[in-house]
């Protein structure tokens, strides 16, 4: 009996790529029985674009600012991903608005993490946002990506405390390190077919997922030894 083909993960980063890294990092742990295939960049100088070198990672540079319009860049994204023909695209920290150009051939194998409790605060800047509303908490959702800009069902969400002398920076480091625990998991489900995108929204062993996503719980200190669950 030969092994099965390793499950291919392309990853579209624009900057640092810690998530990227996450991914990585669970791959070569098998946590994630997967490979990252390739990894693309809108920006040339994308830190993580350089670390994925580093681990010997195929990398590619398509420049939003070579193409005339988004859905050019999206059919140059397109053409480059078919290429490794990938069973999930994750964007990990990718700034750029994709049409549908994009997301319809890849419809239902394209994953997002962003760093807010969605529905709340689609969009940029969501730290900030949670801080100046007042919000006692904040933390990162893992959705499907569909046309709607963070409007894709929640898959995955994590929570973390806003406390009360917290920047947008110092929010943004702890959301950061429950996103590296969330991305990685989210993936496996995939993989395994856990997860699956259909008319009604995200099902989970073919139930549906609630509108905020399944609620992560991080390994406890003094629980039992299981890794994170959902609570
Ligand atoms: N595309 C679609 N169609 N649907 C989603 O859910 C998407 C998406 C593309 C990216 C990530 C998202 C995030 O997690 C994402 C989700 C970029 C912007 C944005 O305003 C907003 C949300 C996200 C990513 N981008 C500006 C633009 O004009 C550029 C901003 C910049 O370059 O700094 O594309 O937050
Ligand atoms: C992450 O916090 C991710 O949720 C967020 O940017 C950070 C990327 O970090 N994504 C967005 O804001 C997408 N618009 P990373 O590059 O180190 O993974």
């Amino acid at each position: 009996m030969s092994a099965s083909p390793r499950a291919r993960i392309a990853v579209l980063i624009s900057g640092r790529g810690s998530n990227m890294r996450a991914l990585l990092d669970a791959c070569n742990h098998g946590t994630l029985p997967a490979e990252i295939s390739l990894v693309v960049s809108n920006r040339a100088d994308a830190e993580g674009l350089q670390a994925a070198r580093e681990a010997g990672i195929e990398t590619a540079c398509i420049a939003h600012a070579d193409y005339p319009s988004r859905e050019a860049f999206d059919a140059a994204l397109v053409h480059r991903l078919q290429q490794v023909d990938p069973d999930l695209v994750a964007l990990a920290g990718f700034m750029r608005i994709l049409t549908p150009v994009f997301i319809t051939p890849f419809a239902g194998r394209l994953l997002n993490i962003h760093p807010s409790l969605l529905p709340k605060y689609p969009g940029l800047h969501t730290h900030q946002r949670a801080i100046d509303a007042g919000d006692s908490e904040a933390g990162s959702t893992v959705h499907f990506v569909t046309p709607e800009l963070d409007g894709g069902p929640p898959v995955l969400q994590a929570r973390v405390p806003i406390r009360a002398d917290d920047t947008a920076d110092s929010l943004a480091q702890r959301v950061l390190e429950m996103e590296h625990a969330i991305y990685p998991l989210a993936a496996l489900w995939f993989l395994q077919g856990r997860l699956t995108l259909d008319k009604q929204g995200a099902l989970f062993d073919g139930q549906t997922i609630p509108a905020n996503g399944l609620q992560y719980r991080p390994p406890s200190v003094t629980g039992d030894a299981a890794a994170g669950g959902l609570g």
